[in-house]
């Protein structure tokens, strides 16, 4: 096998073999490149009709999310999404008997021409996990569908470095759309999220946790558990999800349990409680809890029981009457002690204190903003993240968003002028409203992104980091921090490129790298 694709990938090179450090066994890894290479070989199809069709275009996002890091390890799953492909592809292209594209065209090709295959097929593939979300909500973009055929189309077929960039560009550019749909999606169907309270205590009796990003299966989760004596927690990048009027309107959604997806072995341990996942990040589950895993949409895992598109929970809510939760409520704390999380910090949030922020950063009173944010994961150095938040200085606001937060969520920062040094402005997806954030404080202030006194600190684990990079690379935002590690598929000369073009650099020490962004 051979996969690049995360930051955990052996020695910063690639994991091969038989297992990748996920647990993603080699032919589970041989299963995802034919399916990407039948989604490459779809594409070509697509190319010659006119414009993509709904049904395509869902087909394509469901086989590239299927590919993202920590989602599925299910072989039989895989293989019937590849059928799928192969079987549009048939009736696009009937006459067609050209050879699908072999993934190894890929991984063998030049160093830079595969690192900027890498960048856009990577960036599809977190795109895509955004777009799904969408199309749940019945949200979709056809220009965004549209372009995950010409993506695809350019990894199989493209050779120029200058085409390959401008698609690597024009990925982060769709992205952005991509975001937005979703931004919308949510907020039309959940309401605007507000700032919101999350308790870390899980009250004595049966109850069952949801992981994962999709907001839909937490909803159709909280009808069918309504009034059954289940409560419901959320976990890793769900926590967001208590900051929608239309889901914190349920009683029963009662607050957080644990921390991010790298912690989920340790703290599933024994849990007396199924886990709906909902998305990735899924590890493989430990035998203590094998038997309470319950997957759904695309996430798969062989063994655990997959909750299928009739959306029927029952399986779900027998296993959690039957385990039947804790004795006596349970005080949990976050990782540095503290007993709650605040989240809801959308971008709606924090414009609605715009006149606020304004005046205080005309003052002084707010010197300097930093976004700290992006995935966790399991390697020592992400405790630079924590360490940089707990030195950020007292007039600095702090925001963040993703499951990286974890790390830091639970600190008290203090405030200034009655706002919270520190807000969570929700899931991995809400970059677009920090994006937003951003460009109307550079409006308010009459200056580019660039010249605000912003930050981006990053840290990074999947495919979703890697397109909303690029997103923040097509907004030319420069002087990115980027950590625990570089992407292993950014040759040296395409790094080089990163760094000449948009000032993106490694994290050093939080001391450092505090010092630098301040004086930049
Ligand atoms: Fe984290 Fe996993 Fe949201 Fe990712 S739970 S790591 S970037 O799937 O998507 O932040
Ligand atoms: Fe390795 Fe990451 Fe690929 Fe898993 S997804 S096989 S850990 S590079």
């Amino acid at each position: 096998m051979f996969c690049f694709q995360c930051e955990q990938t052996v020695g910063c090179t690639g994991c091969t073999g038989n297992a990748g450090v996920c647990g993603k066994k080699a032919d589970t890894a041989k299963l995802q490149d034919e399916l990407t290479g039948a989604l490459i070989s779809l594409a070509k199809a697509v190319d010659s009709t006119e414009t993509i069709s709904k049904r395509t275009g869902q087909i394509i996002i469901e086989g590239l999310f299927t590919t993202v890091t920590n989602v599925s390890f299910d072989n039989a799953a895989i293989e019937n999404m590849i059928q799928k492909v192969r079987a549009e592809k048939e009736r696009l292209a009937p006459d067609c008997r050209t050879e699908e594209y072999d993934l190894q065209q890929l991984w063998n090709a030049n160093e830079d021409i595969r690192s900027l295959k890498s960048l856009i097929l990577f960036g599809i593939r977190g795109m895509a996990a955004y777009a799904y979300h969408a199309n749940v909500l019945n949200y979709e973009d056809a220009e965004v569908n549209q372009f995950f055929c010409e993506a695809l189309s350019k990894i199989g077929y493209e050779e120029s470095t200058e085409a390959l960039l401008s698609t690597v560009l024009k990925t982060g550019e769709i992205n952005l759309k991509c975001m937005a749909l979703l931004d919308k999606a949510n907020t039309e169907t959940y309401g605007t999220p507000e700032p919101t309270d999350v308790t870390l205590t899980v009250e004595k009796g049966p109850f069952i946790v949801v992981t994962g990003h999709d907001l839909k299966d937490l909803q159709l989760l909280l009808e069918q558990t309504e009034g059954k004596g289940i409560n419901i927690y959320t976990h890793g990048e769900m926590l967001p999800a208590h900051a929608y009027p239309f889901l914190k309107k349920y009683s029963h959604l009662k607050g957080n349990f644990g921390t991010a997806w790298q912690n989920q072995q340790k703290e599933f341990d024994h849990l007396p409680a199924p886990i709906l996942y909902t998305t990735n990040c899924l590890m493989p589950p430990k035998s203590s809890y094998a038997d309470r895993v319950f997957t759904t949409e695309v996430v798969a895992f062989p063994g655990a029981v997959h909750i299928d598109e009739k959306k029927d929970f029952t399986p779900l809510i027998e296993k959690a009457l039957e385990l039947g939760g804790y004795k006596e409520d349970r005080m949990f704390s976050g990782i540095n002690g503290g007993k709650k999380v605040t989240t809801g910090f959308g971008h709606a949030a924090i414009l609605s204190h715009a006149g606020t922020v304004v005046e205080a950063v005309k003052s002084g009173a707010i010197r300097h903003f930093f976004l700290v944010a992006g995935c966790d994961g399991a390697k020592p150095g992400r405790n630079y993240y924590t360490e940089f938040v707990k030195q950020t200085p007292s007039d600095s606001i702090v925001l963040t968003l993703a499951c990286g937060k974890f790390r830091f969520n639970d600190l008290d920062l203090g405030e200034i002028g009655g706002l919270p040094r520190l807000m969570d402005m929700g899931q991995c997806n809400d970059a677009y409203g920090a994006i937003q954030v951003a460009v109307a404080l550079a409006d308010a202030f009459g200056c580019s992104v660039n010249e605000l006194p912003l930050s981006f600190v990053l840290s990074w684990y999947e495919q979703k980091a890697v397109c909303i990079l690029l997103t923040l690379l097509h907004l030319g935002i420069k002087n990115i921090r980027l950590g625990p590690s570089l992407p292993a598929f950014l040759s040296p000369n395409i790094l080089n490129f990163l760094v000449e073009n948009y000032g993106i650099a490694p994290i050093t020490t939080p001391e450092e790298d505090i010092k630098a962004l301040m004086n930049q």
